[in-house]
């Protein structure tokens, strides 16, 4: 039987067609959102993690993507405020359908956020939030930050046993939920590591005067003063306990909110001494790392911080879970995220049963000195 001529011709076309829709439709980007900080004074710690995961996401998708598909990332800003992050969630969620969030930056923020993620059944993925009890929120919900409960007694230990501290003052935000926690864990492991507290005081997120409870402090003369604090507040204490004339010899130690080089640089000298708790140091020499740090300035023209290698991990984390999940559900991208393991810039990573990082053994202690962070000898 012989085909008319303009019948193959229309045959072709329409091959054409299928071809060029079936294409099209397995390019559909994967669409995943993130909530963070991206303006605002704790938009130091949004936009260095918007930093990681745009580079990420850069090498995952110039490397073909996820399942055959461009990943796409949304982002939304909720500028530290929970209600702006319940809006960000809510429209990821209902408008954009996003397969998955990432952040939010704050753990105050991911407990106003995290119970309507995880009642929809999306997984969110904190990568900074460090607080007891994130995932606790429910299945859904997960986080590639060590806790301050991992951190914070391995820094008092070193400062223990490596700097002869014996008796501290603790010094916390009281209406933040990160630094309340933290203030908790601090208070336990001082204990724990028979450390003396002879004074505890507080502050609230909007003060920028510590000088009364700071004169406080210095006439008790600790050895150290341990500091629950966000940023700009972390670094308003150390220019404060310069200019009250502390010795040099009284160490300030930080958890994780004082890990952002912008304290540092707010600070200037003032941070000098400053030890902190990290599972990153932008000094590591492992081959992921480097390669890590060098894109990264190629990019960005500076350094990476902590926050920008927890999110470049995460993206990597996620990317991974997605490719892998038997299908783009929820649920199925919720038992992938479960089984992931990979060699990340901050180390092995795999979560544990509960959805926090299984590996907690990486704890660096750091020293702040001359505007950069190195590794206390
Ligand atoms: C938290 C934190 C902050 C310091 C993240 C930026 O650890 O809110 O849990």
């Amino acid at each position: 039987m012989s085909i008319p001529r303009m019948s193959v011709t229309r045959l072709f076309v329409l091959l054409a067609l299928l071809l060029g829709a079936t294409t099209a439709r397995a390019q559909e980007p994967i669409k995943i959102g993130a909530i963070e900080i991206l303006s605002g004074p704790n938009a130091k710690y949004g936009s260095a993690i918007r930093q990681g995961f745009d580079l990420a996401l850069e090498e995952v998708n110039r490397a073909g993507g996820v399942r055959g598909r461009p990943l796409e990332l949304a982002y939304e800003d909720s500028a530290g405020s929970k209600e702006q992050a319940i809006n960000a969630a809510r429209q990821l969620i209902g408008r954009a359908k996003v397969a998955l969030i990432l952040g939010p930056t704050l753990s105050t923020e991911m407990f106003a956020v995290g119970p309507i993620a995880n009642q929809r059944g999306v997984p969110i993925v904190g990568t900074s939030t460090t607080a007891i009890g994130i995932t606790d929120i429910g299945p859904f919900v997960f986080r590639t930050s060590l806790p301050e409960a991992d951190v914070i007694p391995v820094t008092l230990r070193a400062a223990r046993d490596g700097l002869g501290v014996k008796r501290v003052a603790v010094l916390y935000g009281r209406d933040d939920a990160f630094t309340k926690s933290a203030y908790d864990v601090m208070k336990a492991a001082l204990e724990k590591l028979g450390i003396e507290v002879v004074a505890t005081e507080t502050f609230g997120a909007k003060d920028a005067d510590f000088s009364a409870q700071l004169t406080k402090v210095k006439s008790l003369a600790p050895d150290a003063v341990v500091v629950s604090a966000l940023a700009d507040a972390g670094a308003g204490i150390l220019l404060a306990k310069k200019a009250l004339g502390f010795p040099e010899s009284v160490r300030f130690i930080g958890g994780n909110g004082m890990n952002s080089p912008t304290v540092l640089s707010i600070a200037g000298p003032a941070a000098d001494g400053l030890l902190v708790g990290s599972p990153w140091f932008v000094g590591k020499e492992d081959a992921l790392n480097v390669a890590f740090i060098k894109a990264y300035r190629e990019k960005y023209g500076a350094d990476p911080d902590q926050f920008a290698a927890q999110a470049y991990d995460t993206l990597k984390i996620v990317a991974a879970a997605l490719a892998a999940a038997p299908d783009l559900t929820g649920d199925a991208i919720r038992q992938a995220l479960q089984n992931v393991k990979i060699e990340g810039v901050t180390g092995s990573f795999a979560f544990d049963p509960s959805r926090s990082p299984a590996i907690a053994s990486g704890v660096l202690v750091l020293e702040a000195r001359g505007g950069k962070f190195a590794i206390l000898k």
